[in-house]
């Protein structure tokens, strides 16, 4: 069939918006018409060229929303007329990763979803016979997709398209890194570096566990008081404070009878190694946790005294906020829908395919939070 898409020629190329083919789904496989979809840092960072696994021509896009228009053979967990969010990071419920319970990252089609192909190892988009890769499986800059099974969570059909589909992706990604990773617990004391389309989103994963005191770190003024809106309780730009961050930070955070300073948890959101090394040193000593979210582009690499982990500061990191997306993402749109959570306001632009590259540009020059596509 014929359908609209924006693909990725080359890196550092703006997208090009036009009819494309794409093949029906195969067995054990679903077609998507895609209603809605975010645009994510990380689908910038692809198409900057920066992504060790970046392919080109490819369809980006991961952070969508649809419905179920047609199954391949073998499928039984959704049917047509299904709301759905495609994953990026699957949920086979069979592979060693998700049978051991200690990860979210399923293994069962990682390393072809890599390779921009289908799990039989094939493509199902085209144009003029030209094979086009799909991208983190799911492809979602296109009005339809097709996605394993294992790949799509069935949600509930009253939620809008155009707000759950940032549950896809930026959503999950930051109250999860919360819940999930770090599992803060009320009255800790946190700090999230990079207040955009996933830091924000940490602060109200923040905000909902109870932590009392939470610091944002952004090098742009606006995002004050958008941090604010979801919960910040102080905010700090590291060009205006004219010293040192980290010291600064500890500073800011000592408390108890010793006035040893540090966060319980810190999160990186801006994929800046440096701000990376920061964001550890940033920890108590003893028992704080770093929590990397940022993607880094080929080759960027983190360090640090050992001496900081020695003195009991971790650093981890997480993927899609360690969810597992099948079983979490329908009870996070549930969150949603009963007011736990906020998106609508963090979603500040709207706009049809036409306009994806616009969006790009919104992002970049921080003047969105999220832009969304709705085709
Ligand atoms: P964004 O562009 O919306 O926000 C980035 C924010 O970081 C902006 O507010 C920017 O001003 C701020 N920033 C940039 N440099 C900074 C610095 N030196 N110090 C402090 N703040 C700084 O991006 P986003 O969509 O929120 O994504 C954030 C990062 O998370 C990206 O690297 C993205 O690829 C990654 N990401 C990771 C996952 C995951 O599963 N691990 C999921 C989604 C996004
Ligand atoms: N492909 C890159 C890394 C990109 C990356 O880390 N992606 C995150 C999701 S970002 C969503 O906005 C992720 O899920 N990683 C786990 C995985 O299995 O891809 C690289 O460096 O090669
Ligand atoms: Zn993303």
């Amino acid at each position: 069939m014929d359908v609209r898409a924006a693909v990725a020629v080359g890196a550092g190329k703006p997208l090009e918006i036009t009819t494309v083919q794409l093949e029906g789904p195969k067995a054990g496989e679903v077609l998507i018409e895609i209603k809605a979809t975010g645009i994510c840092h990380t689908d910038w960072f692809t198409l900057s060229g920066e992504d060790p696994e970046g392919l080109f021509p490819a369809i980006l896009g991961h952070e969508g929303a649809g419905v179920v228009v047609e199954v391949g053979t073998g499928v039984t967990s959704v049917k047509p007329g299904d709301h759905v969010i495609p994953l990026y990071t699957p949920e086979c419920r069979q592979c060693p990763s998700c049978l051991s319970r200690k990860t979210n990252l399923c293994t069962a089609i990682r390393a072809t979803q890599g390779q921009g192909v289908m799990p039989d190892g094939t493509s199902r988009f085209s144009i003029g016979g030209q094979k086009l890769h799909h991208y983190m499986g799911t492809s979602t800059f296109a009005n339809y997709t097709v996605l394993p099974e294992i790949a799509v969570a069935k949600v509930r059909e009253d939620a809008p398209f155009d707000k759950i589909c940032y549950i896809g992706c930026g959503v999950t990604t930051g109250i999860g890194a919360v819940i999930n990773t770090a599992k803060v617990e009320a009255g800790a004391t946190a700090i999230v570096f990079g207040l955009g389309g996933i830091g924000l989103n940490v602060i109200q994963g923040l905000r909902l566990v109870g932590a009392d005191m939470i610091i944002g770190v952004d090098i742009n003024n606006d995002k004050k008081a958008w941090g604010e809106r979801f919960g910040m309780t102080h905010f700090v730009n590291p060009a205006e404070i004219g010293t040192d961050l980290v010291p600064y930070l500890v500073n800011m955070t000592k408390r108890g009878a010793d006035q040893i300073g540090g966060a319980d948890y810190t999160f990186d959101c801006t994929g800046n190694t440096k701000v990376m090394r920061q964001a550890l040193e940033a920890c108590h000593r003893g028992w704080g946790e770093s929590i990397v979210i940022g993607v880094a582009g080929a080759g960027q690499e983190i360090s640090t005294r050992p001496f900081q982990l020695v003195t009991g500061r971790s650093w981890r990191g997480t993927a899609f906020g360690g969810a597992r997306g099948r079983t979490d993402v329908p009870k996070i749109v549930d969150w949603y829908m009963d007011g736990k959570i906020e998106i609508d306001p963090m979603i500040t632009h709207v706009m049809p395919l036409e306009d994806i590259n616009k969006g790009f540009e919104l992002m970049h020059h921080g003047e969105s939070v999220r832009g969304v596509v709705v085709f």
